[in-house]
């Protein structure tokens, strides 16, 4: 049996209902290892791969997460790992996935912001706080880099980018071989990942598929050190992981790059920073999650 990843309009309300009890208990569960909660850990993690800056990209630009090949395979496992946490909460619970291209003409009344699921904008009057839904100030606190309590959610929907990706953006991206190409950073091209990643926009803002709509979400999801505050996170990079996989699925003779000639952490061999047995328990390399049906999962 697989767990099945399901488009967010596909849910039923007990499911919606679920997966918000599931992430609420993670943010409430303490690690018996470090002493926080199971959900900011999560959030540290993703800062710590960002603050891993990679000196030997002549840009400056590249860190173990991001702006590299590994892009794709850090966050699936990132996401995997978060997946059997939610598990252990509600047994074959799966994180939806948020599929912007049915939402591209009007992403402000997308079902992934209704009262009973992800909660609506931030209040431009008060810091863009989010007032609405599960996740509301008074609900649900975010951390700063260092693990200190933040305050609310921050969402600033449309102002700082005025769309969300659209499906010739994402016929693109499934359709753009190889799988990454050198000098392996945000200038790369051709290369899946780049478009995937969104450095390759046209019109040269960096803001194209993934990062577009980190950028339209606004306030925690722009913040690329703790963005994972936003619950929201990890619905979207659901739907990065699931265009990756279907780009995986189309071009089977299309492997992974780079294979040994690239930057370190970012080969198909190197373990994926934090997950390097060092700066946690955990080892993960990209060649172990680019088989996602092997990981146990699949999308509908
Ligand atoms: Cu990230």
């Amino acid at each position: 049996m697989k767990d099945v990843r399901k488009n967010i309009r596909d849910l039923t309300n007990n499911e919606k209902q679920n997966y918000i009890q599931a992430v609420k208990a993670l943010k409430a569960k303490i690690s018996p290892i470090t002493g926080r909660s199971i959900y900011d850990e999560y959030v540290l993690w993703h800062s710590l791969a960002t603050q891993n800056a990679d000196p030997t990209d002549p840009i400056g630009f590249r860190n173990s997460a991001h702006a590299g090949p590994a892009f794709t395979a850090w966050h699936r496992y990132y996401l995997y790992r978060f997946e059997k946490q939610l598990q252990k909460v509600v047994p074959g619970l799966t994180i939806p996935y948020w599929d912007w291209t049915e939402d591209t003409n009007d992403p402000f009344n997308s079902p992934l912001w209704a009262a009973d699921f992800m909660g609506g904008n931030g209040d431009p009057q008060d810091n863009n706080v989010v007032k609405t839904g599960p996740f509301a100030v008074d609900l649900w606190t975010t951390i700063n880099i260092d693990g200190t309590t933040k305050g609310g959610l921050q969402r600033q929907f449309g102002q700082l980018t005025s769309g969300i990706p659209s499906q010739a953006d994402v016929n693109l991206a499934i359709g753009e071989t190889p799988y990454d190409s050198s000098p392996w950073n945000f200038e790369s091209s051709p290369s899946h990942r780049n478009r995937l990643e969104g450095f390759l926009a046209p019109d040269g803002s960096f803001a194209q598929l993934h990062n577009q709509a980190h950028v339209w979400v606004g306030g925690d999801m722009v913040n690329v050190n703790i963005s994972p505050n936003d619950p929201v996170f990890f619905i979207h990079h659901c739907n990065v992981d699931r265009v990756w996989a279907i780009w995986q699925d189309k071009n089977p003779t299309q492997g992974y790059l780079p294979t040994g000639e690239g930057p370190s952490g970012h080969n198909l061999y190197d373990l994926m920073y934090p997950w390097n047995g060092k700066a946690t328990k955990l080892k993960a390399k990209p060649v172990d999650v680019l088989n996602y049906k092997k990981l146990g999962y699949t999308y509908v």
